[in-house]
């Protein structure tokens, strides 16, 4: 075995696991309670923030995400916070403006961003210059993505050409970004070793989801060939569409010159918080979040599966699922063999819906499709269906520039448009990613009527973290104002102080309750 070589961790718990298995519905009142304990792992940084989280936090939730970084800032003193940032995109699916994208770079950090990973869905790395700009401007680490698939020009030589131009750029580290779970073992050990050798000077990490059930295998051989990092999380939300078990990593590790030195049972007693945690969101399990070697064959990702269902389901045609599945990787073909991630796996299979369901390749083009070939999302990685384009665009312009180079300021206007609702820059920037539910919000806020989705009760008992007997819900009048106050956790964190994780009407708060000697 080779020196010792420390392999650091980064913990996927609150953001992408719940993304990948519970539709990215944990609220901040289940993540409090626990974070005295996960700030004592050690981890090198716990991804909290940024993918659809934001999006889920406005919609479903009716939370401030905005005010969800601050609390988890606030209970997570010693470790990095990590966010997703689609790059050009943002948290949104489509290219804002420069000054949207510096200001809200900005925000993420001033609120506790420590670490940025910033992903093109293209890998076009103009679309990352702007973000990873502003991330050096605010002193944050900057962490460049390889959004991982393959292709005929996905090779390596491709890949180490694209970290360069990343580099060039100032990133502080290299992230491989498998969000299908499209890598293999060796390929995974082929990869990391042309990065290292090629930008030593780089940490490299690898996220890999376990949907084809291969991902502990490939992080196993991304350490052997010099990765410095892989993206795990807490076994009760991990495999499957979510990342390999950080107890399972962290054990494989143990006693090995890549130990990582994180304390086994602390992160056991994580686990089994989590395990309580998954059965308060039952209702979003599903039958696509498990592992699924299709993926290898065909590969569409575990959540693109899903929210296909949803739509065939919808048109009442879930048996023609198969033949959808079969058309996707033709149309990523058609479109020059993008990686399929946000935004590029829901043009890809709504186009492949479409061909299916109306008996006819290309009949409906969406209008994302035209968009996509006319430039707008970037540089494709290979050349096009030129006879698709002309369907699809006639002789209409392709830009060939950097998309956002085209688009003007906006961050005056939405300021303008948002109006009095909102009372911050962060509010302008939540109603800049979503204007339509992100003004909804706003205005629920303001007439103090916001309202998270129902959970339905864990078969078996009345609420979530309920203990048999103990009520945990109250309906109190303060001043001649009614509250609904439901206590999610209790928590200890210095002698003589315990907190007390409300919602209060659907708010997450915190109260510290200090004894008096
Ligand atoms: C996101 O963009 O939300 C992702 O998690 C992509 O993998
Ligand atoms: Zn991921």
């Amino acid at each position: 075995m080779t020196a010792q070589k420390k392999i650091s961790v980064t913990d996927t718990i609150l953001r992408d696991a719940h993304q990948s298995l519970l539709a990215t519905r944990m609220r901040t009142e289940d993540m409090l309670p626990i974070c005295d304990k996960l700030d004592r792992v050690g981890y090198w940084s716990l991804e909290v923030w940024g993918g659809a989280t934001f999006d889920a936090c406005v919609r479903f939730l009716k939370e401030d995400p905005w005010q969800r970084l601050r609390q988890l800032k606030a209970a997570l003193p010693n470790t990095r916070l990590q966010m997703l940032l689609r790059g050009q995109n943002l948290l949104g699916y489509r290219h804002y403006s420069d000054d949207v994208v510096e200001a809200f770079v900005a925000k993420a950090a001033e609120n506790g961003i420590d670490v940025f990973r910033i992903f093109d869905a293209m890998n076009d790395v103009r679309n990352l210059e702007t973000a990873i700009r502003a991330v050096k401007k605010a002193g944050k680490h900057a962490q460049g993505t390889i959004a991982y698939t393959t292709s005929p020009v996905h090779t390596i030589d491709a890949f180490v050409e694209q970290a360069r131009k990343m580099a060039a750029m100032g990133i502080d580290s290299i992230a491989i970004k498998d969000m299908a779970g499209l890598l293999t073992p060796y390929a995974t050990g082929a990869l990391v070793k042309a990065l290292k050798e090629a930008l030593p000077q780089l940490d490299v990490v690898v996220h890999s989801h376990d949907t084809a059930g291969v991902a502990s295998m490939c992080q196993l051989k991304a350490v052997e060939n010099g990765a410095d990092r892989i993206d795990t999380a807490i076994s009760s939300m991990a495999w499957g569409t979510s990342h390999p078990g950080t107890e399972s990593m962290v054990a494989a590790l143990r006693d090995t010159p890549y130990d990582t030195g994180l304390d086994l049972e602390l992160l056991q007693e994580i686990g089994l918080y989590f395990y309580a945690v998954r059965k308060k969101y039952h209702q979003f399990e599903s039958e696509f979040t498990g592992v699924d070697t299709r993926v290898q064959v065909n590969q569409v990702p575990g959540g693109m599966i899903s929210n296909l269902a949803n739509q065939l389901k919808e048109q009442g045609a879930l048996h023609r699922m198969d033949e959808v599945l079969a058309e996707i990787p033709k149309v990523r073909q058609d479109l020059g063999f993008p990686p399929l991630v946000t935004p590029t796996s829901q043009i890809v299979g709504t186009q492949a819906f479409f061909n299916v369901l109306a008996g006819e390749r290309y009949k409906t083009i969406t209008n994302e499709v035209k968009l996509y070939l006319q430039g707008r999302y970037g540089q494709a990685p290979a050349p096009v269906c030129e006879r698709l384009r002309f369907m699809a665009i006639g002789s209409e312009e392709v830009i060939e520039c950097r998309p956002a180079d085209l688009i003007a300021p906006e961050l005056d206007k939405l300021r303008k448009e948002v109006g009095a609702l909102a009372k911050s820059e962060e509010d302008v920037l939540t109603y800049a990613m979503f204007p339509d539910i992100g003004r909804k919000f706003l205005e629920e806020r303001e007439a103090g009527t916001l309202q998270p989705e129902a959970l339905l009760p864990i078969p078996g008992t009345t609420t979530s973290v309920a203990q048999e007997g103990v009520p945990t819900e109250f309906v109190i009048d303060v001043h001649g104002e009614t509250y609904r106050v439901d206590i999610t956790g209790v928590g200890v964190k210095a002698e003589g102080k315990r907190h007390f994780y409300l919602s209060i009407d659907g708010m997450p708060e915190e109260v510290v309750f200090e004894a008096l000697n």
